[in-house]
């Protein structure tokens, strides 16, 4: 963090720094509500908090769209849900913003935080953004769309058809790859034959460009100038935020099946909570007394929505084929 870049004042800084708290605390305690039958499955953005929360706090949020997929808890916090919308969520309880407690956790949507609502899928919400790039253009209006996804799901076609239409067209998206090493057990080397998802821009006449994902500053930066080529009219880019997941894939993985402690281990030592704590303390942003506060507000606010979900009703069952069948039907 040599220099400190616009739009990057201390107040956000600190903001975004306590988005990446909350996420961790959050995500810990669902893993706990899974493990006690509270929650049916968990799927984490443990150790991608820096790549998700500066990313979103490089758009124009309630502007721009994101089009996340089921590991971006940390980037619909940043994007404006909250703790109580995640815990409904996760609980499938009625009041859930996301779906009314319809779809599976980790599906996130919401009109008004501009999230598109995330399909089970995985990359076909490459295409997604870009048509809501498409329909921006159309109406001349300067929205980006932000569309995120995993290196593993890279391989699919729909990956190619998105780049390729949004590059053709000089729309205004931008693809974020979270680039985590592995698709469930499936190692990236075993994935693509190239070591670097971004190489894979310059097919398609983009911008392709990698970044440390463990650094918010680095990804800040990087969003925020393709957002900005994006609003000008020049097109998409393709960003590979290099990072890693610290927790298996999902609450009914078990990660020891293919890789080793001593490799998660190791990545640890780059935990962005850790890296990025360590250059706010640099930058004598951050103190020990600051430190405790932020850590006790984010377990204030994650106590608040587990109980708060705990407690709240489930969906009327009368209700069920809602927005899937005529209701007359039922
Ligand atoms: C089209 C499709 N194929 C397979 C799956 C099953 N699946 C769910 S997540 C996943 C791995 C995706 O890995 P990656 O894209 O690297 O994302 P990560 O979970 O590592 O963030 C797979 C294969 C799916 N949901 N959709
Ligand atoms: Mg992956």
């Amino acid at each position: 963090m040599a220099d400190v870049s616009e739009g990057l004042t201390p107040e956000v800084l600190m903001d975004m720094y306590y988005h990446m708290v909350l996420a961790r605390v959050l995500d810990d305690r669902m893993w706990v509500m899974n493990r006690l039958g509270r929650a049916p499955v968990v799927y984490s953005s443990n150790g991608h908090e820096a790549t998700q929360v500066a990313s979103a706090f490089a758009l124009d949020r309630g502007h721009d769209w994101v089009v996340p997929y089921y590991r971006d808890l940390a980037l619909v916090l940043a994007m404006g849900m909250t703790p109580r919308d995640v815990f409904l969520h996760l609980m499938g309880r009625a009041d859930d913003p996301n779906s009314g407690g319809r779809q599976m956790p980790a599906h996130w949507g919401s009109v008004d935080l501009k999230i598109l609502t995330t399909g089970s899928v995985v990359t076909t919400q490459m295409m997604h953004a870009a048509g809501i790039a498409l329909a921006a253009k159309l109406k001349h209006e300067p929205t980006v769309a932000m569309a995120t996804f995993g290196e593993g799901s890279t391989s699919q076609g729909d990956f190619h058809e998105a780049l390729n239409f949004a590059a053709v067209m000089k729309l205004p998206a931008i693809f974020l790859n979270e680039n985590n090493g592995y698709a469930i057990s499936v190692p990236a080397r075993k994935q693509m034959a190239v070591p670097d998802v971004a190489a894979r821009a310059q097919g398609y006449g983009i911008p392709g460009v990698v970044v440390d994902g463990n650094d918010p500053i680095k990804v800040f930066e990087a969003v925020r100038a393709a957002a900005a080529r994006a609003r000008a009219g020049e097109g998409p880019t393709l960003i590979e935020a290099k990072t890693y997941r610290f927790v298996p894939h999902s609450s009914d993985d078990d990660d020891r099946a293919y890789r080793s402690r001593e490799e998660v281990a190791e990545a640890k030592k780059h935990d962005p909570l850790v890296v990025f704590e360590q250059e706010l303390r640099e930058q004598r942003l951050l103190d020990d007394t600051q430190h405790k506060a932020m850590l006790d507000r984010a377990k204030a606010a994650v106590d608040d929505a587990t109980e708060f979900a705990d407690t709240a009703p489930d969906p009327d069952p009368s209700t069920l084929g809602r927005h899937v069948y005529h209701e007359a039907v039922l």
